[in-house]
């Protein structure tokens, strides 16, 4: 039977993250994207100015009632960029609701030591709650030290600097968690993860694309679900993920595409395919 992923993201109109990323990846193995549509933006909140902004909350809670009365199989729900504090909450319903799926979150909230236009420090505690409840999440660096309350530190830690975060956020609640935007030696960058139930970690580094191109984690992030959900551990769905991400952004670059607009990915979707396998 087909897999079925809840993915519970923001609808960008222009400027390729969350939702308008999250489905053609996951699509493109087999598996089914049924969305839930947190808010709607004429664009992402990275570098435009003047973007339109259309909360959806009072539309989640009607939405997962209606799913209550269908008889609804769901593989995994995948967790994005929420559009408020109280669709925390909701998502945490929806957690309830299919206690079999994988709760794959990533904490969109912040990036390079900065939070989002839209957030504020409550909602990093709200979003500290949810990662509790979660199976599998996905921070950056940046996401990581605000949820654990620690410094962010942009350059010059080491591996064990990494390994132990990693290790504190397992201890926050999930038994998975992947950080990304790593880079332990200068022109490397990658992502590194840990497996508490093994008690494994896992890293993946290539070349770093010069360039801060938004919608970079969801595509990570998108990746790396689809191949776990192929069946990859964390080592091969890491590598499978930081290839899919590096191999687009230097499509990206070669274009000479305005960063703002997002990753040209659909290009790399065959490699993907091929890395995944079926699902
Ligand atoms: O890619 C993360 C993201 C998703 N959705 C919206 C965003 C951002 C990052 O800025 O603004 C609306």
């Amino acid at each position: 039977m087909q897999k079925r992923i809840l993915a519970a993201h923001d609808i960008s109109c222009v400027g390729k993250c969350s939702l308008t990323v999250a489905l053609p990846v996951l699509s493109a193995v087999g598996l089914e994207c049924s969305v839930l549509p947190t808010a709607v933006l004429s664009t992402h909140t990275g570098g435009f100015t003047g973007y339109t902004f259309r909360d959806l909350t009072e539309d989640v809670g009607p939405i997962l009632d209606h799913w209550a009365t269908l008889d609804l199989k769901v593989d995994a729900i995948y967790t994005g960029y929420l559009g408020s504090f109280e669709q925390l909450r909701l998502v945490e319903r929806m957690f309830e609701m299919y206690p079999d799926a994988l709760k794959f979150t990533d904490p969109v909230m912040a990036d390079n030591g900065k939070l989002y236009a839209a957030f504020d420090r409550s909602f990093v505690k709200g979003m500290a709650a949810l990662c509790e409840k979660a199976d599998y999440i996905i921070p950056n660096l940046t996401e990581a030290t605000l949820m654990l309350g620690e410094p962010y530190v942009d350059s010059g830690y080491d591996e064990g600097y990494i390994r132990d975060m990693l290790k504190k956020l397992c201890a926050m609640g999930p038994s998975r968690a992947v950080l990304t935007g790593v880079s332990l030696e200068p022109g490397k960058l990658g992502a590194m993860g840990y497996d508490s139930g093994t008690d494994r970690f896992a890293s993946c580094f290539r070349e770093k694309i010069d360039g801060y191109y938004h919608g970079t984690g969801d595509v990570f992030g998108s990746s790396l679900l689809a191949a776990i959900m192929g069946g990859a551990d964390m080592e091969k769905g890491i590598k499978t993920a930081v290839d899919f991400t590096v191999n687009s952004l230097i499509r990206t670059k070669n274009a000479g595409t305005d960063i703002r607009y997002g990753v040209e990915f659909e290009r790399e979707i065959p490699n993907l395919i091929a890395a995944v396998g079926t699902v």
